[in-house]
């Protein structure tokens, strides 16, 4: 599915009238039946394949509430920094087996884990050591325009430079199709540009 999609960017946002050259984009993430998809990530690859690298100290993180993590699904760009700090009361033990990025922290508490450089692209699944039932996905990726969405289904990518775009989604935790499709940047025009992905199920 390559369709190409004008897309107009939001002038309000972008300060200017004239000669603009980025865009936002909204897009309106749902399933087969028309339910909005929370906790999807999107994410914008340049065709040109030239991503600009990640900002220097990148970083992010991923916590531990009620034995759960927080938040459950991420998205980041390769380079980046994750801290696990553990706000429950208890001890946690995280591990990953994925190629991405293999890692077992040791039994902590606070902030006692040292944080997880993300280095290579990839899909990487979280576990606990002591809590089977724990369990988070981190997207790693090779671009700075990425988003996930929110209990409305809405994921919005910030400030896209004009130009073509290899857009992906993917569902980790819903078994839903990852999608892609082309869409073509112009932040000229005026309005706020909203996509609407309807995910299939599979995996
Ligand atoms: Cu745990």
């Amino acid at each position: 599915m390559n369709t190409t999609w004008a897309i107009v960017g939001c002038l309000a946002l972008l300060g200017s009238a004239h000669g603009v050259s980025a865009a936002d984009l909204a897009l309106d993430i749902h399933d087969a039946a028309g339910r909005p998809v929370a906790d999807a990530v999107v994410y914008a690859e340049p065709v040109t394949g030239n991503a600009p690298p990640p900002r220097p100290g990148a970083r992010a993180t991923i916590d531990q509430v009620n034995k759960e993590f927080v938040p459950r699904v991420s998205i980041v760009q390769a380079g980046t920094q994750v801290f696990f700090p553990n706000s429950d009361n208890i001890r946690h033990s995280i591990y990953s087996f994925s190629p991405a990025k293999t890692f077992t922290t040791k039994l902590y508490s606070g902030r006692e884990a040292a944080p997880v450089s993300f280095d290579k692209t990839g899909l990487v699944v979280l576990g606990c050591n002591i809590h089977d039932s724990m369990v988070a996905w981190v997207f790693i990726v090779d671009t700075p325009w990425f988003a996930r969405s929110g209990a409305d289904g809405v994921a919005t990518l910030m400030a896209l430079p004009n130009g073509e775009y290899t857009i992906t989604t993917a569902a980790p935790s819903a078994s839903l199709k990852t999608q892609q499709q082309r869409a073509f940047v112009d932040g000229s025009g005026t309005g706020v540009m909203r996509l609407s992905i309807a995910l299939q199920a599979g995996s």
